[in-house]
């Protein structure tokens, strides 16, 4: 373009700026992208470098005090959003012996997944589910919920929230309850009894997209595996891997997260995968590392770690790994945007 068409195209620019116009012949490369580019950038975060540090913050400020006592896995590519992709959160709590984290409820759906600690809990609605490493527990949207710790040991586990995408859509609203914990109503373990063993009450109405199943425990979840692991097949990108799923309707226990477990043998080596959902690791057993583009990042039990979104990623394990998966995938997939890459490089 000649000089003196650019000057003029550029004051034209200036000139209707103050009536927030803006061309978008200057912005639509940036805006529709040949493929997915994100500010996400893998990372890695070790347990035995988080696990100290909040332990100090243990003896800091009480889970009271704080609220919730968590750090925050905040992704390095996007300083101060609070954000491990650009659409979850993840963080590691700790409660300690005695300790009451009080009741509130937010529009925010969240689950823990335990990596540390036996026998303290979180109260949804006022039943309470027990934590052991593995399990899984989720928090619908706007449910009361608290977390308390009668064991004699500090409990940790990785929440995983929808924060970001909440905040993206503006739809936030919080609230405190009146007393640090909600009333205990209903029977420790009732919605396992209740929904968790493929049987619903004739007519059951679903009141929300959440699974009604709170406690999703390792220990089935592992049996499961074990099961497959006799007579499956294993699948080139992903071993065997589950989904946790509501079983009203089959689709994801949480509408926001898609959460994953995945079993790889000894000695395994992926097949090159990506996928558009930015998907959030922790590893439950084992050692190995995954490739992400160039990047090699090694990891054990407790370790956190971040595929951003379309990065094409390999698994590579020691021993037999159990790796604990989560992601925007159900958003993705409900608009129709989602899709996955098993081709090799
Ligand atoms: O436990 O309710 O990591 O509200 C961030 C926000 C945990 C919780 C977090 C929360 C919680």
């Amino acid at each position: 373009m000649d000089k003196n068409k650019a000057d003029k195209l550029d004051q034209y620019t200036d000139k209707i700026c103050k009536d927030n116009l803006v061309p978008l012949w200057n912005v639509l490369g940036k805006l529709v992208t040949p493929e997915p580019k994100s500010p996400c950038q893998p990372t890695l975060w070790k347990y035995s470098t988080v696990r100290p540090v909040l332990l100090e913050a243990g003896s800091l400020l009480t889970a009271k005090e704080a609220e919730r006592r968590v750090l925050i896995l905040e992704n390095p590519g996007m300083p101060g959003e609070s954000k491990i992709t650009t659409s979850l959160y993840a963080g590691i709590q700790l409660i300690m012996p005695g300790e009451i984290a009080p009741a509130h409820k937010h529009s925010q759906a969240a689950f823990r997944f335990i990596l540390e600690g036996d026998g303290a809990y979180t109260a949804v609605g006022g039943e309470k589910s027990y934590m052991s490493k593995g399990d899984l527990i989720l928090t619908p949207s706007g449910r009361w919920h608290d977390h308390g710790n009668e064991s004699d040991q500090p409990t940790f586990w990785l929440d995983g929230l929808d924060i970001p995408l909440v905040q993206f859509l503006d739809a936030s609203f919080m609230e405190h309850h009146s007393e640090d914990e909600h009333p205990h109503v209903i029977e420790d373990g009732d919605s396992v009894a209740r929904y968790g063993s493929g049987l619903m009450p004739v007519d059951f109405k679903a009141s929300s997209p959440t699974s009604p199943v709170i406690k999703y425990p390792y220990s089935r979840t592992r049996e499961i595996l074990d099961k497959m692991k006799k007579t499956d097949e294993w699948d080139p990108c992903h071993g065997l891997k589950l989904m946790y799923v509501n079983p009203v309707d089959g689709k994801s226990a949480l509408p926001t997260m898609g959460a994953f477990m995945q079993l790889l043998p000894k000695g395994f080596t992926t097949s090159t995968y990506r996928s558009t959902d930015a998907t959030v690791y922790s590893v439950v057993e084992g050692t190995g590392k995954t490739k992400i583009g160039d990047e090699v990042f090694e990891w054990e039990p407790n370790d956190t770690f971040v595929v951003p979104s379309w990065h094409h990623h390999q698994h590579f394990t020691d021993g037999e790994c159990v790796l604990f998966s989560y992601s925007d995938r159900p958003v993705q997939q409900a608009l129709g945007l989602w899709r996955e890459d098993r081709g090799n490089r």
